[in-house]
């Protein structure tokens, strides 16, 4: 599906409105601090792309941000990821792979529908969304307890979600959406009483923890293949939350009984093996909040770096 295979598109948003704890913003200079983009550039062989800045989009955070429907920050959370749908289009309408580094999950509303957008135009495909994560990030802001839209960017993608005013995420149309049918989760443990009630009546597939102890992940990433369908783009977006926090501490929402960090480097691995990948997120490293004197943020940092080498094909022999 890719034009240009080993041309990659960086796009580096420290953002954390779609969350209450600061430091998240910190991640992308932290990974990229630690070699990330070298490792992709002189290892793995890719020719980078708006790698050279990190955006934080300030400018378009407003001073009054009053909740709307409940919703915290949706002004910023509104403009941020609609200008990340900009800049993940611009990347994937050339042909190349993006990789978005976050930032909160609320990034993925702009990489997803950025995604969704330029496959429709470039290939007149639909794609499907690979969601790794603790949690299932499908709260409608009517369920949602918190308000914080890092729990919602699911159910404004496949439009259970919707706001006619363009300030309030009422850019995103159908260009931009996805399909209850394409996605599929992996690795959930933390699902809201609401979430489990909107994943029932959609049918949408999720691989809990449950189920890989049941049929490890070997037999859960053919299935999850399998559901999705052969030859169909897949944009892969990794929370780092779905890792146990003995792998990654420094997160805002850590959830105990995860992924070893081996099982989260095979599903990268896996995903990458299928030559379908167009676009990978890895968001919710939060390198300020590192319960061991620094140790957990370094690790959780390491971790990261570890699951997008894997996916863009780190492990390939
Ligand atoms: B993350 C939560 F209530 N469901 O909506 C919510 F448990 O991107 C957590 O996966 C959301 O880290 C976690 O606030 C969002 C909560
Ligand atoms: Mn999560
Ligand atoms: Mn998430
Ligand atoms: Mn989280």
């Amino acid at each position: 599906f890719l034009a240009h295979p080993e041309d990659l598109g960086i796009v580096a948003v420290g953002f954390s409105g779609g969350q209450g704890k600061p430091g998240v913003d910190a991640a992308p200079t932290a990974l990229i601090e630690s070699g990330l983009l070298d490792q992709l550039r002189d290892e793995l062989g890719y020719n980078l792309h708006g790698h050279d800045a990190v955006h934080n989009y300030t400018d378009l955070v407003p001073a009054q941000d009053p909740p709307h429907r409940g919703m915290k920050n949706p002004r910023a959370v509104s403009a941020v990821t609609r200008k990340i749908a900009d800049q993940v289009y611009a990347q994937a309408r050339e042909g190349r792979l993006v990789l978005t580094l976050g930032g909160d999950h609320s990034v993925a509303i702009g990489t997803i529908a950025g995604s969704a957008k330029a496959i429709r135009e470039r290939l007149g495909r639909e794609i499907a969304v690979i969601w790794v994560d603790a949690h299932a990030d499908i709260n409608t802001p009517e369920t949602s307890g918190s308000g914080n839209i890092h729990g919602m960017p699911v159910s404004f993608l496949t439009g259970l979600a919707r706001e006619e005013k363009e300030e309030f995420f009422g850019w995103l149309k159908d260009e931009h959406r996805i399909s209850v049918k394409k996605l599929v989760y992996i690795g959930l443990r933390d699902v809201d009483a609401g979430e489990k009630r909107i994943l029932r009546e959609n049918g949408i597939k999720a691989f809990s923890m449950f189920d890989i102890d049941k049929h490890g992940i070997g037999r859960v990433m053919e299935m999850a293949l399998a559901h999705i369908g052969s030859d169909t783009p897949i944009h892969l977006s990794f929370d780092v939350d779905a890792l146990d926090p003995m792998w990654a501490p420094s997160t805002g929402t850590p959830v105990r009984g995860g992924l070893t960090l081996r099982e989260g480097d095979y599903i990268c691995e896996v995903v990458h093996q299928t030559g379908s990948l167009i676009a990978v997120d890895l968001v919710e490293v939060n390198p300020r909040l590192a319960p061991e004197n620094d140790i957990g943020a370094h690790e959780t940092v390491r971790a990261g770096c570890s699951l997008v080498r894997c996916a863009l094909g780190e492990s390939l022999l």
